[in-house]
């Protein structure tokens, strides 16, 4: 019989707390990174006000139901819910969260909670960050608080939102100082410690799922000349399955490790640290991944220095080079989007097929989209007929995965509401929501459903059926 979605499919859409919420020094919210970040680029919002979530999220939780939503996919901010100055629970954060879980479930719409997404209290990042071991502590006791308050309602957790893009494209996402590649790959190996523990967590306490949320892309060799591949092979490895090796397998990946070695930047791993990564509690019950392109490379070029981690044009789809090793070309195959990123749904179905292949788990889609200059019209409008087609070629290839034998359980799309890009403002809009503001003028921000808004309202409504 012909495999097709199932009727509990998750339709949603997703968002993430300091790009949504604003409300940055409200009712006892402390500072992350991102509310410390100094490197905002110019002529771009900072993450203050964002799209004022805190005030509207009733309203948003009312659009996503009259959407249809089956699920919403959102993270909760470290620093709205535990306060490091009291050294205690700030009550009137988690009362946020409570509500807003309480008003999802009411809709019959499922929580889908990121436990964190790219906004480290401020306070552990002066204490060392993830370069101190004694920050992966924090984040299982700031896990527990999570569990014991909304543990009982929340089905679906993720634990870290794109781990593998804070590694290798931090200078967009996070601002933080220019630390060296050894630095950064022992962050990273804290993280997967602390991943690791609090999924261990999450299956002791509670009878929920959890998985990681990595950002994957299928990657082409720019041709077929061997050495090109082999580009392609290492970019994918140190890109994508370095993260899910680890996760799935408590195995470190041999050309992650290998490049390291080169770059004279292996990490330190302590004897009891394998054990942890291999405890069998501590394996996830799904994938979670984030889907905007593929990315395609080229041998590289040893006369040419590379962009490796830092700089202007790297971010978590573009500029990617490591000298000696791999160096993203674009693909002439692929028309891009206003913001410079490829389109390309057949890879999302090749990196479905990638993702089962190699982990054989199942799948949750929790970002996919385009990133566009949206406008309201004269009659109070917004005709996104691009991000319509963007989203109706992705799921046309989603459902050809699906065919195929993918165990794809939801698909939860970037944004569920207009919200604050991470390096490009609120000028680059990924919702189905309208939010009226700008980058220096918050004007009223009322909420306006695009066009966008009815036609994934009718594909939740067919099941995928009607595209
Ligand atoms: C992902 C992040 C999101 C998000 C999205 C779009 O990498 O998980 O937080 O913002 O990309 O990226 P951007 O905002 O840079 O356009």
């Amino acid at each position: 019989m012909k495999k097709t979605i199932n009727s509990n499919f998750l339709w949603g859409g997703s968002t993430s707390a300091y790009q949504i919420e604003g409300g940055w020094n409200e009712d006892g919210k402390e500072m992350s990174v991102q509310d410390t970040k100094t490197n905002i680029p110019k002529n771009t919002t900072d993450f203050k006000f964002a799209s004022d979530h805190y005030h509207h999220w009733r309203e948003g939780v009312a659009m996503m139901a009259e959407m249809g939503f089956k699920s919403y996919r959102f993270s909760i901010s470290w620093t709205r819910v535990w306060s490091y100055k009291n050294n205690k629970a700030n009550e009137k954060g988690i009362k946020f969260y409570r509500d807003l879980i309480n008003e999802l479930l009411k809709h019959r719409i499922e929580p889908i909670v990121t436990m964190y997404h790219f906004d480290l209290p401020d306070f552990l990042e002066k204490k060392g960050g993830w370069n101190s071991r004694e920050t992966i502590e924090e984040f299982v006791n700031y896990a527990k608080l999570l569990i014991d308050n909304f543990g009982k309602k929340v089905k679906y957790w993720l634990t870290i939102n794109e781990q593998n893009m804070m590694t290798l494209a931090s200078g967009a996402i996070s601002g933080l100082r220019d630390y060296t590649l050894k630095e950064i790959y022992q962050q990273n190996h804290n993280m997967f410690l602390a991943q690791a523990k609090v999924i261990k967590l999450i299956h002791e306490l509670t009878s929920a799922k959890v998985g990681p949320a990595p950002n994957i892309s299928s990657i082409y060799p720019n041709s077929s000349a061997p050495e090109d591949n082999l580009a392609a092979l290492t970019f994918s490895n140190i890109r994508n399955w370095f993260y899910l090796d680890i996760a799935v397998f408590g195995k470190y990946n041999v050309f992650a490790l290998d490049m390291l070695n080169k770059n004279d930047s292996m990490f330190d791993v302590k004897p009891e640290d394998m054990k942890i990564l291999n405890n069998p509690l501590s394996k996830p019950d799904f994938i979670a991944f984030n889907y905007y392109a593929s990315g395609t490379v080229k041998a590289t070029d040893p006369n040419k220095n590379y962009i490796s981690k830092y700089g202007g044009k790297l971010d978590q789809q573009t500029g990617f080079g490591l000298k000696g090793f791999y160096e993203q070309v674009q693909n002439p195959n692929l028309k891009k989007t206003q913001f410079g990123w490829e389109i390309d749904a057949v890879g999302f179905k090749n990196t479905m097929l990638e993702l089962t292949s190699r982990y054989n788990l199942p799948l949750l889609l929790t970002e996919n989209g385009i990133g566009g200059y949206d406008e309201l019209d004269e009659k109070n409008q917004i005709n996104d007929q691009y991000r319509i087609d963007y989203y109706k070629n992705h799921l046309k290839e989603m459902l050809k995965a699906i065919e195929m034998g993918v165990d794809l359980i939801g698909y939860n799309p970037w944004s569920a509401i207009d919200l604050v890009s991470t390096h490009e403002g609120i000028k680059k809009r990924y919702g189905f929501v309208f939010v009226n503001r700008t980058e220096d003028d918050l004007k009223d921000l009322k909420r306006y459903p695009k066009k966008s808004f009815a036609w994934y309202k009718k594909v939740i409504a067919t099941n995928g059926k009607d595209l």
